[in-house]
C-alpha cells in the first residue's frame, strides 16, 4: 500500500543517515514503521551489525531484534545510546510529537533520552542557553506530518497511568481542558489496555488552542531572559496554557505522557509521490 511505502521509505532513509559504522549502541522504538527501520539496519551488513547492540522499547521492540539476529541489550547495561530511531503518532512543526499511540512511550523516552548528546554551550552573544541535542530520529508516513499536534492524530494525548489512579486522572484530565479522555480499553481482550509495564493508557484530547504550543515556554518580556524560563511565565501566568506537558505529568499517578518535546532531533516523513519529507 501507500502508506507501507511511505514508512518504508522514512525508515530507509533515516537509517541511511542517522545509523554510521561509528553508531554501536542503537536504541529501537515500537510501532509499525520501524521494521523498516530493523530490516534497513540488518541490510548494512553482519560485518557492521556484529560490533553493535541494540536496546528494545518494549515487547514487540525486542521481538523485532530478536528475529533480526540482532544482539540484544538493555538500557540498564547502556544508559547512554549512540542514536535512537522511533516512530511517532504525529509530528509538528517544531519536532514536538504525540507517540504512544502503541503504548510504548514510557521506554521510548526513556531511550529517546538516553540518546543525550546534551552539550549546554551558551552563545555569548545572544545569551541564549543551547538546550539538548538528542540523537533522536522519528519516521513516519505521510499522515503524521502536521502543522499544530492534535489535528491528524485525533484520538488524543496517550497518558501512561498507574491503574490505581486512573478514575482520578480521568476527572482531572476533564477539568484540564479534556472532557473527553478515556481510558484505552483492549480490542482482543475484555477490559482496558495493559502496558509492557502493567499500567493503564488514557487517551487525552485537547483543544486546538492548547495544542499550539505544548511545551515551548517563553519567558515573560518584562523579565530577565534565562536561565530560569520555566518559573517566570508560571508566576507571571504565561506559561498557563503552554504547561500542558507539565500539568499532565503532575497529576499524581501519572507515569508517563506521549508529548516528545524538543527532543527529535529529525523527523522524516515518506510521501505517496515517492519523495521524502525531512524537518530537522
Ligand atoms: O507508540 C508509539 O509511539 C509508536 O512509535 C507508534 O505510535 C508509531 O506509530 P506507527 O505504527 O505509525 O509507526
Amino acid at each position: 500500500s501507500a502508506v507501507e511505502a511511505s514508512k518504508r521509505l522514512a525508515a530507509w532513509t533515516a537509517v541511511d543517515r542517522h545509523i554510521l559504522p561509528e553508531h554501536k549502541v542503537i536504541g529501537i522504538g515500537s510501532g509499525s514503521t520501524v521494521p523498516y527501520v530493523v530490516e534497513r539496519i540488518v541490510a548494512q551488513g553482519k560485518a557492521v551489525n556484529k560490533d553493535r547492540v541494540f536496546i528494545p522499547t518494549g515487547f514487540q521492540s525486542k521481538e523485532l531484534i530478536v528475529n533480526a539476529e540482532l544482539l540484544l541489550g538493555d538500557v540498564d547495561q547502556y544508559p547512554v545510546i549512540d542514536v535512537t530511531i522511533d516512530g511517532a503518532d504525529e509530528v509538528d512543526h517544531d519536532l514536538n510529537c504525540i507517540k504512544g499511540g502503541g503504548g510504548c512511550h514510557l521506554r521510548e523516552k526513556v531511550l529517546a533520552e538516553a540518546a543525550d548528546t546534551y552539550v549546554p554551550t551558551i552563545e555569548r552573544s545572544a545569551m541564549i542557553m543551547r538546550s539538548t541535542d538528542y540523537s533522536f530520529v522519528l519516521v513516519a508516513d505521510y499522515r503524521k506530518n502536521s502543522k499544530v499536534l492534535g489535528t491528524m492524530f485525533k484520538q488524543g494525548i496517550p497518558i501512561e497511568v498507574v491503574p490505581f489512579a486512573y478514575t482520578k486522572i480521568l476527572q482531572n484530565l476533564h477539568l484540564l481542558g479534556s472532557p473527553r479522555a478515556v481510558l484505552r480499553m483492549a480490542k482482543a481482550k475484555a477490559g482496558p489496555v495493559v502496558s509492557d509495564n502493567g499500567n493503564f493508557i488514557i487517551d487525552a484530547p485537547f483543544p486546538e488552542e492548547m495544542m499550539q504550543d505544548p511545551y515551548t515556554v517563553r519567558p515573560s518580556p518584562s523579565l530577565p531572559f534565562p536561565p530560569f524560563p520555566l518559573i517566570f511565565p508560571m508566576l507571571t501566568g504565561l506559561g498557563e496554557h503552554t504547561q500542558l506537558l507539565t500539568r499532565i505529568k503532575m497529576l499524581t499517578g501519572v507515569v508517563e505522557v506521549g508529548l516528545f518535546c524538543h527532543m527529535a532531533k529529525a523527523a522524516y516523513f515518506g510521501n505517496q509521490d515517492g519523495s521524502v519529507t525531512i524537518k530537522w
